[in-house]
């Protein structure tokens, strides 16, 4: 039985639960939405009227934590370390990856550079958090990748593009730890797939359509 997510282009919640297809192999299928005017349909499937969605046959998950933690279990080797202690803290971060998200996100609807920089602030503080997590491994565990590091990678290939808006958005020396594992998962083959090809564009075009302070930003 295919899994089948329920998507829209450029939600990166979506995207956790791709990239845990992907890197795992398994064969799915994939439908986008207009969130703004999504078919009838949708709200039968999706209680909270949010992406994703996985439908399992006549079943079907929401919230995208549940979701990539239900593809780790049914497919192939779990990506979770196995001691229940540190996959609980594995966990905890994923959760914490959510709020880098939204944080992400506020900056994008902030009106004035008043807004955007107390944003600013909030975000680069979550960072500091996570570089006292990390050590010099590749992965967040060590060398081998887990479901944590596929977890970030939405909110790092975001955050990239705002730091291109807003050059020096981004402390490289202040979270080098931090950069170097965002570069890392960045590089990771699955990504481009794990979207569609104009992700950028696309993100870029709901920035400026948002009209804030960013949007200034941008030529
Ligand atoms: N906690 C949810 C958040 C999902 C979410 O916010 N999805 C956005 C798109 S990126 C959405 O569907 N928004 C529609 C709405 O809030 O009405 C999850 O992790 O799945």
């Amino acid at each position: 039985m295919k899994p089948e997510l329920i998507s829209f282009k450029l939600c990166p919640f979506v995207q956790k639960a791709v990239l845990t297809l992907l890197y795992k192999g398994i064969d799915f299928t994939i439908q986008y939405i207009d969130l703004e005017n999504p078919p009838e349909w949708f709200a039968s499937v999706s209680p909270l009227g949010k992406v994703p969605v996985l439908k399992v046959g006549d079943s079907v998950l929401f919230e995208s934590s549940v979701i990539v933690e239900y593809l780790n279990e049914v497919y192939g080797n779990s990506l979770h370390p196995n001691d229940p202690l540190q996959k609980a803290q594995n966990r905890s971060w994923m959760e914490f990856g959510n709020e880098c998200l939204m944080n992400a996100f506020n900056l994008i609807v902030q009106a004035d550079e008043a807004g955007f920089n107390e944003q600013r602030t909030a975000l680069l503080n979550k960072l500091d958090l996570l570089e006292i997590q990390l050590n010099s491994a590749t992965y967040f565990n060590g060398d081998q990748l887990s479901l944590v590091d596929l977890s970030f990678a939405p909110f790092f290939q975001r955050l990239k593009y705002l730091n291109e808006v807003s050059p020096g958005l981004i402390d490289e020396n202040r979270h080098a730890k931090v950069s170097r594992w965002s570069d890392k998962l960045l590089s990771l083959s699955i990504i481009e797939s794990s979207t569609v090809s104009e992700i950028k564009q696309l993100y870029n075009g709901m920035m400026k359509k948002r009209g804030g302070y960013l949007s200034t930003l941008m030529a």
